[in-house]
């Protein structure tokens, strides 16, 4: 039988690349994307669309009872940023939306489910270069808190019910296909459309913010990765460390100027600073890179260039 992938939260960032991405894997109408609002971006006419709201278990029914999904993408969340404006939704959408899908998941029998986490589980307490694996997981975010009980809910769920859930902490996320919304990493997508339309960016971060960063490219191919591992390989059932390449504002400024030299940025810090100034600077990922053969492809150079190319 053909595996029927249902990615919910579907037109977020992640999202509308990963469904085109899985329409070229398992073909257009094995293929469903849910959100709880619509989008005009075309991947989402090449395949059935369904409205759902994560919170709603009458509509998670339907949707699993009317399209029998053997592959589940649960993305649907608030970000960083948006969740500290909504600590209560933050924490409903994200938790209880959570364990609606993996309840679903469980009542008819999918095989698979993957569920982002992020460098949000980490905090001020938690070593900030080279972060390992496991360390203190000290959030001080409700998008940090919902990430972290979430990893020890995925473990439990797998431990317990042999949902066979898989996890990766992504870090900020740059791709010129669709647009980031609520997160603190934002600036680092925001800057390349600013540079080429403006000619200026006023960062809301600070010149040396050091954050881990990475190409959607590499992420949206790290999420189809783990998804398609075979199950013996996927050792942690929380959430795996991946890292891309790991940057500050000033340093992107450097690169992107390397190919708009009158590029200009100024720096306006706001409370976006402080979740920034809470998460690592870089990132260990050596276990992903044995357990499931995790690499990534881009490099800062690689990444500006790939982004200003195509945003033109
Ligand atoms: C955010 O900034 O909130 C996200 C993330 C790092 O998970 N991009």
């Amino acid at each position: 039988m053909k595996d029927k992938i249902l990615v919910i939260g579907a037109c977020g960032q992640v999202g509308t690349e990963l469904v085109e991405n899985l329409q070229q894997v398992y073909g257009n109408s094995q293929v469903v994307a849910s959100d709880v609002r619509t989008s005009t971006h075309e991947v989402f006419t090449q395949s059935e669309f369904v409205q759902l709201d994560v919170l709603d278990k009458v509509q998670i029914k339907d949707v699993f009872q009317k399209y029998q999904p053997t592959i589940v993408y649960h993305l649907a969340a608030l970000l960083s940023a948006t969740a500290e404006a909504k600590p209560k939704l933050g924490w409903e959408l994200n938790m209880d939306g959570t364990f609606n899908i993996f309840d679903a998941c469980l009542d008819h029998q999918v095989k698979r489910i993957f569920w982002p986490s992020s460098i949000a589980v980490f905090g001020p307490t938690t070593p900030a270069i080279h972060t390992p694996q496991r360390t203190i997981l000290e959030p001080n975010t409700v998008y940090g808190i919902t990430k972290s009980a979430g990893e020890r809910y995925c473990e439990y769920y797998y431990n317990r019910y042999k949902l066979d859930v898989r996890s990766i902490r992504y870090p900020g996320l740059i791709g010129w296909k669709s647009l980031p919304g609520g997160g603190t990493t934002d600036y680092a997508v925001d800057i390349f459309h600013q540079a080429l339309k403006q000619g200026q960016y006023d960062c809301f971060l600070g010149p040396t913010t050091t954050l881990p960063m990475m190409h959607m490219e590499d992420a949206v191919r790290a999420t189809l990765e783990i998804t398609e591992a075979p199950s013996n390989a996927i050792k942690i059932r929380s959430s795996y460390n991946i890292a891309g390449v790991s940057f500050s504002p000033e340093e992107l400024t450097q690169e992107i100027q390397k190919h708009i030299p009158d590029f200009m940025i100024t720096y306006t810090p706001d409370h976006r600073q402080q979740i920034a100034d809470s998460w690592p600077q870089s990132i260990d990922d050596h276990i992903a890179r044995a357990d499931w053969g995790w690499q990534e492809k881009y490099n800062l150079e690689k990444l500006v260039v790939n982004m200003l190319d195509n945003l033109k």
